[in-house]
């Protein structure tokens, strides 16, 4: 059922803490944590806490909660002091877009150059 924890999802047992993760900031409705394979000097994922395999899965049936993901992407940019010289925040959506994990994310990179358009 959407929202619910699956039992073979990584990112839902980093939410339980059976997998670790270095975790920057938590929220009732959310986790933030280090990427295992940083593409940038920040490299930071915000999840939500239930289980919606994608950014449109989680849009379309809990809309606050994808506004609490957002909201904490900006706040991991604060913390990690990347507004001045800017960030970007990614859902990669489908396995053609590169989404290797289906449990909605959004990447929060920054710390260097990106390039426009993306790969
Ligand atoms: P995506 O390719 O958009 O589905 O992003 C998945 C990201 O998850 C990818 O950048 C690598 C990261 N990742 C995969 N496994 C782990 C893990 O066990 N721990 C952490 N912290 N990140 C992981």
């Amino acid at each position: 059922m959407a929202g619910e924890p699956q039992a073979d999802c990584l990112f839902c047992k980093i939410v339980t803490g059976d997998v670790p993760a270095t975790i920057v900031r938590e929220t009732d409705t959310t986790v933030a944590f280090r990427d295992i394979n940083p593409q940038a000097p920040t490299h930071v994922l915000v999840i939500p806490r239930a289980h919606y395999a994608d950014a449109a899965a989680l849009a379309a049936a809990a809309p606050e909660l994808a506004a609490d993901v957002l909201r904490e992407a900006g706040a991991v940019a604060a913390d990690e002091k990347l507004e001045a010289h800017g960030y970007r925040v990614v859902f990669n959506t489908g396995s053609g877009a590169g989404q290797t994990v289906f449990h909605a994310h959004a990447h929060v990179l920054g710390g260097r150059g990106l390039q426009w358009p993306p790969g």
